[in-house]
């Protein structure tokens, strides 16, 4: 970075302190991961120099010839990947795609309907400080209080009662397989749109790790930077017939120009997600989640629903006498990154809830397996019981440094 080193040395310090803190530690926030050397490059490109509104050959200024043969590949490469009718590459990101679904399948007021926030939902399926709950008339449905599964005689039971136009399945939070057949089966009982939003797991659908929504859903939204390993972007998958309302509703409804340095950079990145290096990868990410939340249980802390299915992981961890919060915190002091998060039917406040989450994508793409997951659980089991011990919590952040050595990141 020399060029921004001489222009502007404060930024330039600033990225390369980012630069180490990712290096050197082991960083377990779910939706998180390292982007390919390529895929910054791209990223990073003249590319994001230009304008081009509207869809390919279809464009309201000239000097489109490479954009247009770029955004045509990477729709190319989602249609194919995922094996879905058609694409939209374009939106900003998770939210703004999730936004565009109900803009082009609900009028302001009409119900909508997703998994509560609080129950391992995303704000943008409805929740109250959202537009997604002002705008719309949300309805939300939870989690079973005892096995802390999704509750599908409650879908069914609110989708009949409320009749939404949209139904969303997808969750941020949820450690579980999400059966979407039924889902799809009660968005037919009630006539509503079906979409699924698996930006959480689109790499393991990618990598074959995790079932497809794409038969299921008529549309799919999508980020692409998180299990998908791709720059931070949107992208939406949906059956050929609603291809022009989601066009209609990404652009002019409610955005610009696409980003097409992000474009280019989603079509590395679905390139980089089609070849067998990367199904491994996302069965791998899968097996160290397991194994991980299998140490953790043998640590004694308490998993949300017992464990895990796909990359993430929800621990209760108010039986080892603490909260998300302060816990979160420790664990970062001794160099492993994680958020806090509420638990199902979570008595404490967001703030400062009962659990924390973490998930496997990002210590995946650096090679780690089996043997650093049992470690991980060891420094997290002594972490719990010193939370205000600086100097423990800097001896463990310096042997997590020495084992981050030894797996180098993809793109640092
Ligand atoms: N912020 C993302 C996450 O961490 O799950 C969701 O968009």
């Amino acid at each position: 970075m020399n060029n921004l080193k001489t222009v502007d040395p404060e930024i330039a310090d600033l990225v390369h302190q980012e630069i180490e803190r990712q290096r050197d530690k082991i960083r377990l926030i779910p939706s998180e991961n390292y982007v390919s050397s390529a895929v910054l490059e791209v990223s990073g490109s003249v590319l994001t120099n230009k304008y081009s509104e509207g869809y390919s050959k279809k464009r309201y200024y000239e000097g489109q010839q490479i954009i247009d043969q770029i955004e045509l590949k990477a729709i190319r490469r989602a249609k194919a990947l995922f094996g879905s009718e058609s694409a939209n590459v374009q939106p900003y990101s998770g939210s703004p795609a999730n936004l565009a679904v109900y803009y082009a399948f609900a009028r302001p007021g009409d119900p909508i309907m997703g998994l509560a926030l609080d129950h391992g939902g995303h704000l943008t399926h409805g929740w109250g400080v959202s537009i997604t709950g002002d705008f719309f008339t949300p309805v939300r449905y939870e989690l079973h209080p005892e096995t802390h599964l999704i509750d599908y005689d409650m879908v069914r039971d609110l989708a009949l009662k409320h009749r939404p136009k949209v139904i969303m399945a997808g969750a941020t939070a949820y450690p579980r397989i999400i059966d979407f057949e039924i889902f799809a089966q009660v968005a037919k009982e009630v006539e509503a749109i079906f979409c699924v939003d698996m930006a959480h797991i689109a790499g393991l659908v990618a990598g074959g790790a995790h079932p497809s929504p794409v038969p299921h859903a008529d549309v799919v939204t999508t980020t692409t930077h998180k299990s998908l390993r791709g720059p931070r972007g949107g992208m939406i998958l949906m059956k050929k017939k609603h291809r022009k309302a989601i066009n209609k509703a990404v652009f002019p409804g409610l955005q610009g120009g696409p980003h097409n340095h992000t474009t280019a950079g989603i079509a590395v990145a679905l390139k980089e997600a089609s070849t067998d290096e990367f199904k491994a990868y996302a069965h791998k990410i899968v097996e160290n989640a397991k194994h991980l939340a299998q140490c953790l249980n043998e640590k004694g802390f308490d998993l949300v629903s017992g464990g895990t299915d796909n990359h993430l992981i929800l621990v209760d961890v108010t039986k080892r006498g603490t909260t998300g919060k302060p816990f979160a915190k420790a664990l970062d002091k001794a160099g492993i990154v994680c958020n806090y998060n509420t638990v199902p039917f979570d008595p404490r406040p967001p703030f400062d809830p009962s659990g924390i989450r973490l998930g496997t994508p990002s210590l995946t793409s650096r090679g780690m397996g089996k043997p650093e997951m049992e470690k991980l659980a060891d420094w997290m089991a002594i972490v719990s019981d010193n939370l205000e011990n600086e100097d423990a919590l800097a001896g463990i952040a310096g042997e997590v440094k020495e084992l981050c050595n030894g797996f180098p990141a993809p793109g640092i």
